[in-house]
C-alpha cells in the first residue's frame, strides 16, 4: 500500500508526464507546420514516449492500492521563436523533470519504500538518456547555426527511423 505522500506526489507526476506528452505534441504540430517533417517526427515520437510514461505512474499508483487521478492539463504554447529556442526549451524541460523525479526518489528513501524507489530506477535511467538526447541536438544547433537546419531535420529523421 503506498502511502499517502509517496501517492500525492506520483499522481503529481502523471500530471507532469502527461504535461510532457502535450508540450511535446504542440512542438511537433509547430515544427510539421513549419516544414520541418523530421524535427516534427522526432517531437510526435516524444510526445508518445511520454504518454508511456504517465500511464506508467497511472497504473503503478493504481496496482499498489492507490488511486491514480487524471487531471486536467495546462495549454501549452503554441508557438515558439524558432528551431533552436524549442530545442532549449525541451532541454530545460527534460532537466525539470529529472529534478521532479529525484524528488520522488528522495521521499521514498525517507520513508523507506523500496518497491517505488525500483520503480522509480527506470525513470532515472530514462531521463539520463532524455537529457542527452535533447544536449545533442541544442549543442548542433549551436554549433552549426540555423544554415544546418535543413541537415539537421534530416539527420534527426534518420535518428527516429532507426530507433523504430
Ligand atoms: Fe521526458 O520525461 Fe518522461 O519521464
Amino acid at each position: 500500500m503506498l502511502k499517502k505522500n509517496v501517492e500525492d506526489l506520483c499522481n503529481r507526476q502523471v500530471e507532469r508526464e502527461g504535461y510532457s506528452s502535450i508540450l511535446y505534441l504542440s512542438m511537433a504540430s509547430w515544427a510539421e507546420a513549419n516544414g520541418m517533417a523530421g524535427i516534427a517526427e522526432w517531437l510526435y515520437a516524444q510526445a508518445e514516449e511520454e504518454k508511456d510514461h504517465m500511464l506508467r505512474f497511472v497504473r503503478y499508483i493504481n496496482e499498489r492500492g492507490g488511486k491514480a487521478v487524471i487531471p486536467a492539463f495546462s495549454k501549452p504554447p503554441e508557438d515558439f521563436a524558432g528551431i533552436v529556442e524549442l530545442f532549449d526549451d525541451v532541454l530545460k524541460h527534460e532537466q525539470y523533470i529529472t529534478a521532479s523525479i529525484n524528488e520522488i526518489v528522495e521521499l521514498t528513501l525517507a520513508e523507506k519504500d523500496y518497491s517505488t524507489h525500483n520503480f522509480l530506477q527506470w525513470f532515472v535511467a530514462e531521463q539520463v538518456e532524455e537529457e542527452s538526447s535533447a544536449q545533442a541536438i541544442v549543442d548542433k544547433l549551436k554549433l552549426g547555426g540555423r544554415n544546418i537546419l535543413y541537415q539537421l531535420d534530416r539527420d534527426i529523421m534518420k535518428l527516429r527511423e532507426s530507433e523504430d
